[in-house]
């Protein structure tokens, strides 16, 4: 039995321990008992089953953290909904596509981003060859074993699957992903036999840097005319920087499980690779709207950062993707981040926001995530109003 297994046992094993002691009737002491003796049975069994296979064990994951943590007070079981207050009425929608080399693509993107958060881009640089061969790379990398995934050092260890933070059912992401600091993806060690997907890597992702500092000059361009608006280039940094390369396998249990929860970005900028599956939906109107996936265009949104500095005119829109009953899906997310040092300051006479470190951000973030499952983002750094 590997040491995962057994810190998960013993996790297992606490959770029953502290409902049991919560629990008042002997009967209910003894459906407790057996509770825990079929739960970590059945996680064992399903462990061993998954580790020599390349999926990871999301279906135990989630029967582990539903039945055990299910018992338990709210503020024992440190569980926040990550669902949105949001009406679930989903609709597909068209996200405005824009050529980048039309005349007009400045003003689209301008108006996008503030009316959207959203938009898609064509003529961006990046070659469909080039992003074939990276979904190739992609889909080789998520078909190695489980145990090499997440233990054998494989891309510096960066491998994540299932519950990011918190014990709640409803916190949990239907998904596998690497995520993998631009500065490290030279680094020939992470790769072990597979040469290929380090140089695929690293074309991929200088590609992605370039458009993304391209989208963020023309956003930037305006604000400088608009005088006394974030006058300071962004110190982007490739410590920051990263690739998350997704796997959304297909979920068999519930067809309303979630492949990833909502969130915002808490970055300047990402831009999205996504396959033909579909399943990524965005917050609009206060309502959940799918995107059509088109395999011609690349999707960029808006993080947190780059509404703080444009003061609310840019935004960071809540999105989330749904899982697929049948089908897996890819995608590939490049994040635009500054150092951890640089501050982010709208230069406005009246910000919305305090002058903040995307340090301090980042570090706000997780402590959030880890206290209450849930990140609260930029409301934390909102300036009081009188
Ligand atoms: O896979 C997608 O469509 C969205 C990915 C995403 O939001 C993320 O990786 O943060």
């Amino acid at each position: 039995m590997n040491l995962r297994i057994i810190i998960k046992l013993m996790d297992n094993l606490a959770a029953n321990y502290i409902a049991f002691c919560y629990s008042s009737s002997n009967q209910i002491k003894v459906a407790f008992l057996l509770e825990l003796i079929l739960t970590a049975v059945s996680y064992y069994s399903l462990e061993m089953l998954d580790s020599a296979s390349a999926e990871p064990p999301l279906e135990s994951q989630y029967l582990h953290i539903k039945h055990s943590y299910s018992f338990l007070p709210t503020d024992q079981s440190n569980c926040q909904a990550a669902s949105s207050p949001a009406v679930e009425v989903e609709f597909e929608v068209q996200l405005p596509v824009i050529d980048l080399e039309a005349p007009e693509a400045a003003i689209a993107i301008r108006e996008a981003s503030s009316k959207w958060g959203f938009f898609q881009v064509v003529s961006h640089g990046i070659s469909g060859d080039l992003l074939q061969r990276m979904r190739k790379e992609q889909v080789k990398l998520f078909s190695k074993p489980f145990e090499k995934k997440s233990n054998s050092g494989l891309l510096g260890n960066s491998y994540r699957w299932g519950s990011i933070g918190g014990h709640c059912a409803a916190n949990f992401s239907w998904n596998e992903a690497f995520h993998v600091p631009l500065n490290e993806i030279s680094n020939p060690t992470f790769y072990g036999e597979m040469i290929t997907l380090r140089e695929v890597m690293m074309e991929f992702s200088m590609a992605m840097s370039k458009l993304a500092r391209s989208l963020i000059e023309i956003l930037r361009d305006d604000q400088i005319q608009d005088s006394n608006q974030w006058p300071t280039p962004l110190n982007c940094d490739d410590k920051t920087c990263f690739l998350r390369l997704n796997r959304y396998p297909s979920c068999p249990i519930s067809d309303d499980m979630l492949g990833l929860v909502p969130h915002t970005d808490s970055d300047i900028l990402t831009i999205l690779y996504q396959d033909e599956v579909g399943g990524l939906q965005l917050l609009r109107d206060s309502k959940w709207v799918t995107v059509r996936p088109n395999l011609d265009t690349l999707i960029v949104n808006i993080g947190d950062l780059l509404q703080a500095l444009s003061n609310d005119r840019y935004k960071s829109i809540e999105h989330r993707v749904v899982a697929n009953q049948e089908l897996e899906r890819y995608s590939i997310a490049y994040f635009l981040c500054p150092s951890l040092d640089s501050v982010i300051s709208s230069g406005r006479q009246a910000p919305v926001y305090r002058d903040f470190t995307f340090g301090e951000y980042r570090a706000q973030v997780r402590r959030d995530v880890n206290m209450t499952g849930q990140k609260v983002g930029l409301p934390r750094f909102r300036v009081a109003q009188d």
